[in-house]
């Protein structure tokens, strides 16, 4: 999949949003630049300290994202999973998807979905916002969940009738 297109348009001022980010702990440098474009996202959007965690790995990304996202409006999930030679790769890669897209859906918590699943470390580091990196994908994985809890706290507003009818 290619980065080109993504949104070029700022992310909503929500300083009252209660972010959380969990960062899975292998692939360190890469994690680095993920964690420091999450946290450049939500001081963008005025919150000046969200939750953070780690997660040991990748595959525990949903079980923590789970609990996180009872009591936090939008989490954002850092992972870096590097191809090896064995089946292992797909095997983590699908759960820790298949994890955090359930979370989403059975809390109504947008779950940024920061995952990097590269065939190797030079694909990841392109995509981790380093310095010489093509793509920032943590900051793009926090924009996207805090711009979706904007839009579903707006829609909340609108069904109490809060709206202003124009
Ligand atoms: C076991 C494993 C391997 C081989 N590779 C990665 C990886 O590239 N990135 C990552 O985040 N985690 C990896 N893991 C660890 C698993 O995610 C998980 O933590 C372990 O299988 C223990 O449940």
């Amino acid at each position: 999949m290619s980065g080109h297109g993504s949104p070029t348009t700022p992310i909503p001022h929500q300083p009252g949003t209660r972010l959380a980010i969990v960062a899975a702990s292998w692939h360190e440098q890469v994690m680095d630049g993920l964690l420091a474009g999450a946290l450049r996202a939500s001081a963008e959007a005025g919150i000046d300290e969200p939750t953070v965690v780690r997660a040991p790995g990748s595959f525990e990304l949903p079980v923590i994202a789970d609990a996180l996202a009872r009591d936090h409006d939008a989490v954002v999930a850092l992972g870096v999973v590097i191809r090896g030679g064995t089946p292992h790769f797909e095997y983590v890669c699908a759960a820790a998807t298949d994890g955090l897209n359930r979370v989403a859906l059975d809390h109504g918590v947008p779950v940024g979905f920061g995952l990097l699943t590269c065939d190797d470390e030079k694909q990841a580091l392109d995509r981790a916002g380093l310095p010489g990196s093509v793509e920032d994908k943590g900051h793009e994985a926090a924009a996207a969940a805090l711009t979706t809890a904007d839009v579903l706290a707006g829609l909340a507003v609108r069904r109490a009738g809060g709206g202003t009818g124009a």
